[in-house]
């Protein structure tokens, strides 16, 4: 496993995401994915699964410390007392005394930043959370946070695959310690058929999605993939024993644009 270092965190590079995982079902992906290996686990408050994704950190046995937890707060809960209270409620859910990042999932004009920061930073210093960061945040909202956060912000996590150019972000993630951490990193499951990156994938035996995932991590981003089916559990793991050359690199660079984005919603900021 490959780690990606942002400001005193230590990512694992691959992660499992679970957002759309409910119930019973996600309990068992989460247990198999820790039985093989994962050691980076992500959920959130509307994901509505912090429970399930606790109940299988337990059943798992896996020690506490070898597994890094981000959970995220809903815009809902970010006036400062309501921070506090969802974020103990997650961790009663996930059975933790603290998760090792704590996000705040979109950007919520109706609340000033500051407040909110201010209400995660003191999340932070009271033990609930290791780490804490942002998530679908722009160029200009990651600047702002970086200025009126009183402890620092270790990520951003934001829509990442090659079909999305995401050089902006990326850029300002790594202008300020950041990570850039990669939701729907193969793009919502449309790289599998992509005849380039399977072309790709030829020379290394690996498939477009393993292709993908390398990509991302080559370049110091750690990436979160869903999946609902278990035999794609090792296959998303499978990347950490070969190498991209910089021509392939560049190729997969070259594929994305503005354009690729396929997670909007009517309350997101103005995308770079
Ligand atoms: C509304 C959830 C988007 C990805 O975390």
């Amino acid at each position: 496993m490959l780690f990606v270092e942002a400001n005193g965190a230590t990512i694992p590079a691959i992660g499992l995401g679970t957002w759309e995982l409910r119930g019973r079902s996600c309990t068992r992906l989460v247990e198999q994915a820790i039985r093989l290996g994962y050691r980076h686990i992500d959920t959130a408050q509307v994901y509505e699964n912090e429970r399930e994704v606790g109940d299988a950190l337990r059943a798992s046995g896996v020690k506490r410390d070898d597994v890094f937890v981000t959970t995220k707060v809903w815009t809902t809960h970010f006036a400062p007392h309501d921070l506090e209270r969802s974020t103990k409620e997650s961790l009663n859910k996930l059975h933790l005394s603290a998760v090792d990042l704590l996000l705040l999932h979109w950007p919520n004009p109706r609340v000033p930043l500051k407040e909110t920061l201010g209400a995660l930073a003191h999340a932070k210093q009271l033990g609930l959370a290791r780490h804490i960061g942002v998530s679908n945040f722009t160029v200009a909202l990651i600047e702002e946070a970086v200025a009126a956060c009183p402890e620092p912000l270790v990520c951003d996590q934001v829509e990442f695959h090659p079909y999305l150019d995401q050089n902006k972000v990326k850029e300002a993630c790594a202008r300020n310690g950041m990570a850039l951490v990669a939701y729907s990193p193969v793009a919502k499951g449309r790289i599998k058929s992509d005849r380039t990156l399977a072309g790709i994938g030829l020379a290394y035996g690996k498939t477009a999605a393993q292709v993908c995932l390398r990509w991302l991590v080559q370049q110091n981003v750690s990436a979160i993939p869903r999946t609902s089916r278990i035999e794609r559990l090792s296959e998303n793991l499978d990347i950490f024993d070969f190498e991209l050359s910089s021509e392939d690199m560049a190729q997969i660079s070259g594929m994305g644009s503005a354009k690729g984005r396929l997670t909007d919603f009517g309350f997101s900021p103005k995308w770079d």
